[in-house]
C-alpha cells in the first residue's frame, strides 16, 4: 500500500504509555458504586454487574498469565485514535503471554452476530499504527441489544476460544456493552467484556471518564480550518460564514472550536434549552450582532452552531419527544407506508401544539424529523442543514429591520459544515497516547478478570507518565431514561454544563468577541516539534482540570 511521508515517520512513533502499565500491575479496589441515578431500577436490570468498585492500577505484581484470546469490535462513527486503542490491546495482550490472539469482528457488531472476522496479527496492527480511521476492521451502528444477538455471538466467541471481548464506542454502544456483560455473567458464558470511551463528540465522559477519544483530534481539525475561514473572512471583509460543527446531541466541539478560534457568534445548544429560546430568540440575537458589526462597517463574521442545535429548542425537543413515542407506537404501520403518507399520519396524530410547531418548521427540517432515525433511534441531526436555515432566517430578518431603518449594511453568507472531515484524521499526540493506553489498559481489565468496566485512563492534563490507569464499571455511569416510548437503562449523557469552568471562560469573552475581531489561528496539527505546539490537550480539558 502506498504511503504518504507523513504517514511513514509516524508509523514509527512510540505512544506513550502511563508509567504504572510499563511493568506488573496490581489491582486496587475502591469503594463500592452506584449507578448514576435510579438506583433500585439499575440494580434490578444488572444484578451481576451493579456496585462494583472503581479500580486503579499500581505497580506490583507478577503478571504471568496464560494465553488470552481477546476479541474486539469498533462500533458507531469513526474517531480518531481506534486503530492506536486495537494497538495498545494487541500488545497488552502480548506482553501478558506472547500466544495471546487478537480477533477483529468485521463492520461493527455485525461481525459478531454473523461471524465475520479477522484475526490480528503484528504485521496488520503494525500497519496501523497510529493512524486515522477505522478501516482495519470497519465499524457500523448495529445495535447489539437482543439476547438472540448475544447468544449468536457466543458460538463464535466459543469457536474461538476468544474469553473477552473489547466494545470500542459511544454511550449507546457502551451501555449495550453492559448488558452483554450482565447477560454474559448470568448464564456462565465465561467470556468478559470491556468497553472503551469513543466519539468525537465529547459527551462520554464523568469524573472517571474524563474525555472519550478523538475529541482532541477532530476539534484541532474543525479548529484549524475554521481559523482558515476566520482569516478568509478578515481578509475579503465581505461574508458571514455560517459554520455547522458535529456533535449530534452536546455542543462540546462547538465550545471548545470557540474557545481555540474566537469566532463572533457561537450558539450552545445547553443554553439554547436552559434559557428556553425559540428559533426566532436565536435568530434575532444572531441578526443584532450582525447589525451591530454592520453599524461598525464590519459586513463579515463567523458564526459557530452546533449540529444538535435544533434538538435543544425547548419546542422541538417536546415535539421530537411526541414523534419519537407515536413513531415507536406504529412502528409496524410505518415501516409499510411511503413518506409523503408517514409526514400524513404524522399531522394527523400529533397533539394540536406540537402539530402548530411541526407545521410551521422549513418542509426540509419537517421532513427529517419526521422521517430519518438512525438505529438507536435519533435523529440524525447532521443531515440537517441548521447553518443554511439561519442564515436565511437572519437575512430575513435584516430585511424587515433594513425597512424599518434598524439596520444598515451588505449580509452575504456562505455556509460550511465540517463533521467527516475530523473523524478519520491521523491522531495527534494525545489521542495516540490515550487510546493506546486506554487499549493497553482494557489488557490489564481483562488479565484481572473484571466485566461490565470501562477503561479510564485519568489526570490526562498531565504528562503521560503521571496519568492514572483502571476501570470503572459502566452501571455507575446509567440511569433510566425514556427511548422509543420505553424507559431504557442508559449511560448518562455529558452536556455542556453552563456552570462549567470551559462554558464559564467562553460567555466572559464572548461579547468581546462579537464586538470585535479577535480571531485565533490556531494551525494544523502538529506531529513532531516542540512539546507545547504538539502535546497540547483541549482547552476544554484545560480549564476543567484548571491547568
Ligand atoms: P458516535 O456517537 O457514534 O461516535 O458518532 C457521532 C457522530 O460523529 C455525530 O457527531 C454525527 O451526528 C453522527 O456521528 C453522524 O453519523 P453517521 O456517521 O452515521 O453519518
Amino acid at each position: 500500500m502506498k504511503k504518504s511521508a507523513l504517514q511513514i515517520a509516524r508509523a514509527a512513533y512510540q505512544p506513550k504509555l502511563p508509567a504504572v502499565l510499563k511493568g506488573n500491575v496490581t489491582t486496587v479496589n475502591g469503594a463500592a458504586t452506584e449507578s448514576a441515578a435510579d438506583h433500585d431500577a439499575i440494580k434490578a436490570l444488572f444484578p451481576n454487574t451493579y456496585g462494583m468498585p472503581v479500580v486503579t492500577f499500581a505497580e506490583g505484581g507478577k503478571q504471568d498469565h496464560a494465553p488470552l484470546n481477546v476479541g474486539v469490535i469498533l462500533s458507531g462513527g469513526q474517531a480518531p485514535g481506534g486503530h492506536n486503542v486495537i494497538s495498545g490491546i494487541f500488545d497488552g495482550i502480548k506482553r501478558l503471554n506472547p500466544a495471546s490472539r487478537l480477533y477483529g469482528f468485521l463492520m461493527g457488531p455485525d461481525g459478531l452476530i454473523n461471524h465475520k472476522y479477522m484475526e490480528l496479527t503484528a504485521d496488520i496492527i503494525d500497519e496501523y499504527r497510529n493512524t486515522g480511521g477505522f478501516d482495519i476492521i470497519g465499524s457500523g451502528r448495529t445495535k447489539l441489544e437482543k439476547e438472540e444477538q448475544f447468544d449468536k455471538g457466543l458460538e463464535i466467541l466459543r469457536q474461538l476460544g476468544i474469553k473477552a471481548l473489547v466494545i470500542i464506542g459511544g454511550d449507546d454502544s457502551n451501555t449495550n456493552a453492559c448488558v452483554l456483560a450482565e447477560y454474559y455473567k448470568r448464564i456462565g458464558a465465561g467470556v468478559q467484556v470491556i468497553g472503551c470511551p469513543k466519539t468525537i463528540d465529547g459527551d462520554l465522559k464523568n469524573e472517571m471518564i474524563e474525555t472519550s477519544f478523538g475529541f482532541d483530534t477532530a476539534t484541532k481539525t474543525y479548529s484549524e480550518v475554521i481559523g482558515n475561514i476566520e482569516r478568509d473572512c478578515n481578509s475579503a471583509r465581505k461574508y458571514w460564514h455560517f459554520i455547522k460543527l458535529m456533535g449530534r446531541s452536546a455542543s462540546h466541539v462547538t465550545l471548545e472550536c470557540a474557545l481555540q478560534v474566537q469566532p463572533n457568534i457561537t450558539l450552545i445548544g445547553e443554553e439554547v434549552e436552559a434559557k428556553n429560546q425559540t428559533l426566532d430568540d436565536i435568530v434575532t440575537y444572531i441578526a443584532g450582532i450582525v447589525a451591530d458589526r454592520a453599524a461598525r462597517g464590519m459586513n463579515f463574521g463567523t458564526v459557530l452552531v452546533p449540529e444538535g442545535l435544533i434538538e435543544f429548542i425547548p419546542a422541538i425537543k417536546k415535539l421530537i419527544a411526541e414523534l419519537n413515542d407515536l413513531i415507536a407506537a406504529n412502528q409496524a404501520e410505518f415501516d409499510t407506508i411511503g413518506a409523503d403518507e408517514k409526514i400524513a399520519f404524522i399531522k394527523a396524530h400529533l397533539t394540536a401544539a406540537n402539530a402548530a410547531i411541526f407545521n410551521s418548521l422549513p418542509a426540509g427540517v419537517s421532513r427529517q424529523l419526521a422521517l430519518e432515525r438512525d438505529p438507536h433511534g435519533n435523529v440524525q441531526v447532521s443531515l440537517i442543514e441548521t447553518e443554511q436555515l439561519l442564515a436565511e432566517m437572519v437575512a430575513t430578518k435584516l430585511a424587515a429591520w433594513k425597512k424599518e431603518g434598524k439596520y444598515v449594511g451588505k449580509f452575504s453568507t456562505q455556509h460550511h459544515f465540517f463533521g467527516y472531515e475530523g473523524r478519520c484524521a491521523a491522531p495527534s499526540n494525545f489521542d495516540a497516547d490515550y487510546c493506546y493506553s486506554l487499549g493497553y489498559n482494557a489488557a490489564m481489565l481483562i488479565a484481572d478478570g473484571k466485566t461490565g468496566y470501562m477503561s479510564s485512563v485519568r489526570n490526562t492534563t498531565a504528562p503521560a507518565a503521571e496519568w492514572v490507569a483502571g476501570g470503572i464499571p459502566i452501571t455507575a455511569m446509567m440511569n433510566m431514561e425514556r427511548r422509543a416510548g420505553e424507559m431504557k437503562p442508559v449511560i448518562r449523557k455529558a452536556l455542556v454544563e453552563l456552570d462549567g469552568a470551559p462554558f464559564k471562560a467562553f460567555a466572559a469573552m464572548r461579547d468581546e468577541w462579537a464586538k470585535e475581531t479577535l480571531y485565533v489561528y490556531p494551525g494544523p496539527i502538529q506531529y513532531f516539534g516542540p512539546s507545547e505546539v504538539c502535546d497540547q490537550t483541549t482547552k476544554t480539558l484545560q480549564y476543567e482540570q484548571a491547568k
